[in-house]
């Protein structure tokens, strides 16, 4: 049975706005307030999709959830029509409207934790939602996800969708962006990764001072319970906290892996060596490749910046001559002459990389979201990709017909004074209502049961 990565990307809401909602994530506070742009922000995301879909890659796509969330403004003690309760929040806590406006589900892989089947001790494909209770606009994204997830992957013979964990501090929990699968091949059984920013309990402990953690390590062990997955294959690591409070919010700031290739900073974990070691012993016989980028070739302020260590690594079958192991970066990248001039000598090297390719997604790395934040990596086999049923995957077809949607419903800007438009909830649920018929979804939204 030949299984394949499938990359779902979370496509970017009509509603893509810059609101400063997330501490600790150094983009989202400094483009606070900037007028964004809708159309162009889910145009660029979906120009990343075709480009791997063309490259052999198997790319899908998450949709957008239902915002603004007004059932979470009527459960917050607001009433009364759409209307009438939006304008009455935004005259009595504004801070609670813009986070129900945010987008941010479009970062896929804050979307859950997904163990594949050749890891799991059942044989089945765990997932769990991420509960991501460290910052309100988020925290209301589980739920939807949930749903998502069990119409999406239905089959329970295959499939095991786990609630999201506790919502809380002690079990704050940001899914696949801290966490990791190696494995030699996709059918072969992995072992997984799990980062966490501190210890919920232990007050002696080190964690990160500036910028808080988002990931808990009882949130992480609680998942690798969940998903039956055997400690020998299993490894626990602490994000280092002065990458956290660099602004390293997420592990997937600081490093991607990719089958038997690990591409980190030197210094993404506390006691990094010891890391490296635990991964590459877990995996033997098998070898792991690590690619350990040192602080003089690229300081953590300009990964930071530059979110090098959010590429994507991908194997293309569809490649031009000389192709195989390739770089997604963002265009950030090939613009900072010491990341650029970095990579430049990595492909030089080509060993194993042997290209980049890097793509305008400024919309999304304006919010701290860049190529690796915006998917989510479930492995399946072909019979489980041909018995899903919504139309997600990624061809030419729904290529055109999703853009051609984008350009009918997206506004082109969006500023913070246009989310007080009631039309713009108007509008989003009638871009949605007619995306559920392009992916064959059926009534997945709240708006479209009441
Ligand atoms: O959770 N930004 C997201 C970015 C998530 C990036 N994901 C990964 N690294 N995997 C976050 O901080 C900003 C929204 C705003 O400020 O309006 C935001 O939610």
């Amino acid at each position: 049975m030949k299984s394949v990565e499938v990359n779902f990307d979370g496509l970017v809401g009509p509603t893509h706005n810059y609101a400063g909602l997330s501490f600790g994530n150094v983009a989202s506070g400094k483009h606070a307030g900037q007028v964004a742009r809708p159309r162009a922000a889910a145009r660029q995301g979906l120009a990343k999709m075709k480009a791997l879909a063309d490259r052999g890659i198997a790319q899908a796509v998450l949709p957008p959830h239902e915002r603004p969330h007004t059932a979470v403004l009527r459960q917050l003690g607001f009433t009364g029509t759409d209307a009438q309760l939006l304008s009455a929040a935004w005259r009595q806590a504004p801070e609670l409207v813009t986070a129900c406006y945010s987008a941010s589900a479009m970062w896929a892989a804050n979307a859950a934790t997904v163990s594949p089947w050749p890891d799991t001790t059942d044989g089945r494909t765990h997932f769990t939602p991420a509960n991501l209770s460290s910052m309100f606009h988020r925290s209301l994204e589980p739920a939807f996800t949930g749903c998502l997830l069990k119409a999406l992957f239905a089959d329970e013979d295959a499939y095991v969708h786990h609630d999201p964990l506790p919502a809380g501090i002690y079990f704050c929990d940001e899914g696949a962006a801290n966490h990791t699968r190696f494995c030699p091949d996709h059918d072969a059984p992995g072992v997984e990764l799990f980062v966490f920013g501190a210890y919920a309990f232990g007050a002696d402990r080190a964690r990160p001072e500036r910028f808080p953690s988002r990931q808990s390590f009882e949130a992480s062990q609680a998942i690798a319970r969940l998903h039956s997955l055997p400690q020998a294959r299993t490894v626990f690591a602490q994000q280092h906290p002065t990458a956290v409070d660099a602004g390293v919010f997420h592990n997937d700031v600081i490093a991607v892996g990719h089958r038997n290739l690990f591409f980190c900073h030197e210094n993404a974990f506390l006691d990094q060596q010891a890391v490296l070691d635990a991964i590459a012993d877990k995996m033997a016989p098998a070898p792991m490749h690590f690619i350990e980028v040192p602080a003089a070739a690229v300081p953590l302020q300009s990964a930071v910046g530059t979110y090098l260590f959010n590429s994507q690594l991908i194997n293309v079958s569809a490649a031009p001559e000389g192709e195989d192991l390739i770089i997604i970066a963002p265009g950030e990248c090939e613009q900072d002459a010491t990341v650029k001039h970095y990579l430049d000598a990595l492909v030089a090297a080509n060993n194993p990389v042997n290209a980049v390719h890097y793509f305008d997604l400024r919309q999304s790395m304006r919010n701290g979201g860049g190529p690796a934040c915006l998917r989510l990596r479930v492995v399946m086999h072909s019979k489980q990709i041909e018995r899903m049923r919504p139309r997600v995957f990624i061809d030419d077809t729904v290529y055109a017909e999703l853009t051609a949607w984008v350009d009918k419903h997206y506004r082109d800007s969006l500023s913070a004074e246009d989310l007080r438009d009631p039309d713009l909830l108007i509008e989003s649920r009638a871009a949605l209502d007619e995306l559920t018929q392009i992916l064959h979804l059926g009534s997945v939204y709240d708006f479209q049961r009441h």
